[in-house]
């Protein structure tokens, strides 16, 4: 809806537009080489002012004070200065008109702040920053980017908007932080979006900061009526995140963990003669995985791995394969494979045997720095 000119401004007084491009030209001819982080002017960026509004000023947030010789020019000189967002103009006095820029606009907490001021006028732009959506002390600048704004964040604060990469970063940089919903985005300003709702455990694993991810199938689930190999099939769905966000949080985190459990009633787990396991878990790229929780070796379970299972030659305690209850578990920790995408079982279709089994599926939880 509006012309595309050098550079674009929208300004509630048209009259005063050609010389304030003028303006702009060489204000940002004289600052164009010595900015370090590109200003509004070399990003192409609009500035959407409101009506002015007579006889206010907005006390408290000023950050600069210049002199000009019209509204105009104080616009441009807003325009100039990433942080301000709203302008206290004063009376034209010996052709000059005080031009006070705030880093603030009067809304939400700053409402108060706006005063009477006879023969002062207050604008202000359609303020994105006004909602603080830069965390963690970030500053908001307005004008910017797609989204209207853009996070100038702390060092530490890598994502979009001032997101920590994981839970430990974030208890590093900030130890006070208590457990609770965070917003994290792993791989920071790269394409994947932050995790939301996120839940930081800032007491476990000695206090470093455990990200948390809850899933679909995490109550203990009966696997009975299906005999084949793998017939039972159960997909598991993250909470707050896609598989590429988890595995980007595996790549930044030191240790991944998510706790598997299998009780079986006469139901093989990982042994067969033709050593297709009867059960297997699936990682997040769709590989078979034929170890159980607390093993590292294929065909084994944690008894496996310090033989103490049920029936020693076998990797299971389940491959006893007989009418007691018995129970694999253990943690999973490959963050390579990590999380568990789907669950298989077999070996609990004969009725007459009350072939049955039961399948408990822990948080993804993923902490330290890598
Ligand atoms: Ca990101
Ligand atoms: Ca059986």
């Amino acid at each position: 809806m509006f012309s595309s000119v050098d550079f674009l401004i929208m300004l509630s007084l048209p009259r005063i537009s050609i010389s304030f491009k003028y303006e702009c030209h060489i204000i940002m001819q004289m600052q164009y080489t010595k900015k370090l982080i590109p200003g509004r002017f070399e990003l192409d960026t609009t500035l959407m002012f409101k009506e002015p509004v007579p006889n206010k000023v907005m006390t408290g947030h000023v950050i600069r004070s210049e002199t000009a010789p019209n509204e105009g020019s104080c616009r441009v000189k807003c325009y100039m200065e990433p942080n301000c967002v709203s302008i206290n103009m004063g009376p034209l006095t010996g052709g000059q008109i005080k031009c006070e820029l705030n880093n603030a606009t009067a809304e939400n907490e700053f409402v108060f702040d706006l005063r009477t001021k006879d023969a002062h006028t207050y604008l202000a732009i359609e303020n994105p920053c006004s909602s603080s959506p830069c965390l963690h002390n970030g500053t908001c600048q307005a004008g910017f980017t797609s989204k209207g704004f853009r996070c100038i964040c702390l060092p530490g604060f890598p994502g979009t908007n001032c997101e920590a990469k994981s839970c430990s970063d974030l208890k590093k940089i900030e130890p006070r932080a208590e457990s609770g919903n965070y917003v994290i985005d792993p791989d920071g300003e790269g394409g994947l979006l932050p995790m939301y709702d996120v839940i930081c455990d800032m007491t476990d694993k000695d206090g470093v900061g455990v990200a948390v991810i809850s899933h679909d199938s995490e109550n203990r689930t009966l696997v009975k009526g299906y005999d084949r190999k793998g017939s039972y099939s159960r997909d598991i769905h993250y909470t707050g995140a896609n598989l590429s966000q988890i595995a980007s949080l595996t790549r930044v985190s030191l240790r991944c963990e998510q706790f598997i459990k299998y009780e079986c009633y006469h139901s093989r787990l990982l042994h067969s003669n033709n050593k297709v396991p009867f059960g297997w878990w699936v990682s997040r790229d769709d590989d078979k995985m034929t170890y159980w929780g607390g093993a590292t070796e294929n065909g084994k379970c944690a008894c496996g791995m310090n033989n103490t299972c049920a029936k020693p030659s076998l990797g299971c305690n389940c491959d006893k394969n007989d009418k007691n209850w018995r129970e694999d578990s253990g943690f999973l920790t490959d963050k390579t494979k990590l999380p568990v995408k789907q669950l298989r079982f077999g070996d609990t279709g004969d009725d007459i045997l009350k072939e049955q089994g039961y399948h408990t599926l822990g948080k993804f939880k993923c902490y330290g720095m890598a």
